[in-house]
């Protein structure tokens, strides 16, 4: 670990607390910045790994929903498309590396104002020749489909040979499977670039096109060039002999567009390569500034609905909130319907690009409060898989809509891998139960669907999409419920909650409350709409249109709402988190709790082991009482929090931020502004490996909730609108704008005024 290698404090004036920068390359750190430097735009998502290339690097280029499936025994994954952010660099024919020579005064920051990145250092190679660097880069927030680079170097009193390799690199796979088939690749004009691969089962082909525009300070530089095809590459190699203290400009500007894409739907596969390259000739004549400058108008304009001031002693709270919602606006798909959001958004091949409860319970309420088209849009992602969700339901016995566990492609039903890493005792992998019984996201998509209604008041949604989604789950509920006629009661046996520590648990806290909340809610609509809205009642109770027969299912959800078993209170508030949870034994978590990296119980007791034990992974009956709060006085909060908090390792990044907002509400600030500063800390935080595999895009909503919700005690409460602030004492003020059924507010929150 290297404590100085963040800098927080990078950004001046007009960027004072926007900057987050890197102070020292250290190719053993170089996936964490390749992760929380991501750029995107929810079309496309690139990790920033340098333009020279390291071993270890992960040089990873994502477009949202190109799902492919690489082998049977494989689950369906986002493909790692060609790499084009790559540019060789020789100098006097050595290939410049930051491992050789001398480097000085390196900085890499990321501008979270403008979505640019840059890199500069002074390198001084082993011939004892200076070279001061300048590499920039983003991805366009104006075009989904574009990116690029411009790499300055200037000879500082010597002369140099500069030659750069520059194209499409198809090589990359993810680790190791490689997704595509080779196609077409053709070089236009003796610069436009183009190559074509295919993905080998979902057959979406990807069209590449990149150009290069070299100068030597201000001229257009011919310099010699060659071409240069191999098997999944094409390139240009340029060369040219550049004087002392001349500047060599080089740009690279890219685009892709694939079959997939929403805005070449219909179209053929030589129509998408005849528009991609038309786009590229003119993104070439405008030039990176300019095409970077159109990009900064559209981040202000995001920035404008959405930025949080935070008056506070330490800066770093500003910069983490930002860095939260930075990642948020460039993971989120906001173009298209049909696609979600990662669980490490478009930053990284972990959970291989698949969609879980993280986009409902933790990302969506931002959007929801700040722009509801976007939380709308992700909702319908949802609605459009309900095929999927119909059929999950029926090949597990139940009926009406059981979301799978992990998501990808809107047909894709269940995705989540079978098997996962190695088992302590018997070295076996272990299975994955998540996708076979951890069923609660089921009701976490019902309750944002209705949390996004009543914040936005969006009726059209709901009766174009909204009420058929809380049938279809509620429906499912009832079905899913088993009999105990012993007790004369509806329980949910088998389950994993939200504590994914606990396997195979009956009546899970989490899961029965939020059950039986969905059934509560589909038989209050149900009377509802009856009453008021009967067109789309008359509709939704057709079965030949929605596949629902209202009439029909009516009695038993409401029968099932009144008779399912829920952990209630005992005489302290404490609520089981399932039928065995309190039964089982303690046992000293310190060591655990201390942890300086996640999963340190995993390394000393396997599944079965830790099954049998009080020891949480993260929220669950805290989370409970967050979402359902309406339905628990303060007392229960309190000693549900002082209860499970101890026992719970934050071993998912799930869980700091939802503990923070509780903690805000039972009056702990001091420990809510801990628990906040640790969750920012996940991604933005000085451990160097905690990042790796992408960021954590759960834990960017859960920072975002814990400011309003926690800190600024927003909460919409049975549809009404609650402000109650807990601003702890390091913060001095916080201003945010939230819309409100379509109104927007502009909210300033200090220690003793609203
Ligand atoms: O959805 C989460 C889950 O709650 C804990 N494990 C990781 C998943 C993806 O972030």
């Amino acid at each position: 670990m290297n404590q100085s290698i963040i800098n927080y404090n990078s950004g001046k004036d007009e960027y004072k607390n926007w900057i987050v920068s890197e102070t020292e390359f250290n190719v053993k750190y170089q996936k964490k910045c390749e992760a929380i430097f991501c750029l995107g735009n929810g079309y496309l998502g690139i990790r920033s790994a340098t333009e020279e290339s390291y071993l270890g690097q992960l040089r990873d280029t994502f477009i949202s929903g190109t799902f492919n499936k690489f082998g049977d025994n494989e689950v369906t994954e986002l493909p790692n498309a060609a790499d084009m952010i790559a540019i060789d660099i020789y100098v006097d024919g050595e290939l410049f590396s930051l491992e050789k020579g001398i480097v000085s005064n390196y900085e890499r920051t990321l501008n979270m104002k403008t979505g640019e990145l840059k890199r500069y250092f002074t390198w001084t190679n082993k011939s004892g020749k200076t070279f001061n660097f300048l590499f920039k880069r983003f991805v366009s927030f104006h075009n989904l489909h574009l990116f690029a680079t411009k790499v300055e170097i200037t000879l500082v009193g010597c002369d140099a040979n500069i030659e750069i390799y520059s194209g499409i690199n198809g090589q990359v796979t993810n680790s190791g499977s490689q997704h595509f088939l080779e196609g077409e690749k053709r070089i236009f004009d003796n610069r436009y670039i183009q190559m074509l691969q295919k993905t080998t089962e979902s057959n979406i082909t990807f069209v590449h096109n990149t150009v290069h525009n070299l100068k030597v300070d201000e001229k257009e530089d011919i310099p010699t060039y060659r071409f240069e095809m191999d098997r999944r590459k094409v390139g240009i190699n340029y060369n040219s002999s550049v004087l002392s203290n001349q500047t060599v400009y080089f740009e690279k500007i890219s685009n892709i567009y694939t079959t997939r894409d929403k805005d070449m739907e219909g179209m053929s596969i030589k129509e998408i390569k005849d528009i991609s390259l038309k786009n590229i000739k003119h993104s070439r004549s405008v030039g990176y500034d300019a095409l970077k400058n159109v990009g900064c108008k559209e981040w202000q304009k995001n920035w404008d609905s959405i930025d949080i001031k935070i008056d506070s002693d330490d800066d770093y709270n500003q910069l983490a909130v930002r860095f939260a919602q930075y990642h948020m606006l460039i993971m989120t798909p906001k173009h298209d319907n049909r696609c979600g959001i990662g669980a490490k958004g478009l930053s990284g091949e972990g959970y291989k690009g698949h969609s879980f409860w993280d986009t409902e319970i933790f990302i969506l309420p931002f959007f929801t409060y700040t722009m509801p088209e976007i939380a709308k849009s992700l909702l319908e992602y949802r609605y459009n898989m309900l095929e999927g969700a119909h059929i999950k339901a029926k090949e597990n016995g139940y009926r009406g809509a059981m979301y799978p566990w992990e998501s990808a492609w809107i047909k894709d039903g269940e995705v989540t891998p079978v098997w996962g890493g190695a088992d302590i005792v018997t070295g076996e992998s272990t299975k994955i139960w998540s996708g076979f019984i951890e069923q609660h996201i089921t009701s976490d998509i019902a309750f944002a669907v209705w949390q996004y209604y009543q914040i936005t008041g969006d009726e059209e949604f709901m009766n174009e999409y909204g009420y058929e989604i809380l049938f279809d789950t509620a429906i499912f509920w009832a079905s899913r419920l088993e009999w105990d006629k012993d007790k004369n009661e509806y329980h949910i046996n088998d389950v994993v909650g939200p504590d994914e520590f606990q396997e195979h648990v009956n009546n899970d806290a989490f899961t029965n409350y939020m059950a039986q909340w969905c059934m509560e809610k589909a038989v209050d609509y149900y009377k509802i709409l009856k009453e008021n809205n009967s067109r789309v009642f008359v509709r939704l109770n057709n079965p030949e249109y929605s596949g629902l027969n209202l009439d029909k299912e009516i009695d038993v959800l409401r029968d099932k709402t009144n008779k399912i078993y829920l952990q209630l209170p005992n005489k302290d508030g404490l609520i089981p988190q399932d039928d065995t949870y309190l039964s089982k034994k303690n046992i000293d978590l310190t060591k655990y709790k201390n942890q300086k990296n996640v999963g340190l119980i995993s390394k000393d007791y396997n599944p079965k082991q830790r099954n049998k034990i009080q020891v949480s992974k993260q929220a669950s009956v805290v989370m409970l009482v967050y979402l359902l709060e309406y339905k628990f006085n303060n007392k229960i909060k309190q000693s549900n929090f002082d209860y499970y908090e101890p026992k719970t390792l934050h071993d998912s990044s799930l869980s700091l931020a939802i503990h923070s907002i509780l903690a805000s509400d039972v009056d702990k600030p001091d420990f809510a502004y801990k628990l906040f500063r640790k969750a920012t800390e996940i991604d933005l935080g000085t451990n160097m490996k905690t990042s790796d595999p992408g960021i954590h895009a759960a834990s960017f909503g859960g920072i975002w909730q814990a400011v309003i919700c926690g800190f600024c005690g927003v909460r919409m409460v049975q549809g009404k609108l609650r402000i109650n602030p807990k601003l702890p004492e390091q913060i001095n003020s916080i201003t945010f704008p939230l819309l409100w059924k379509g109104n927007k507010l502009e909210i300033k929150v200090t220690n003793n005024k609203l």
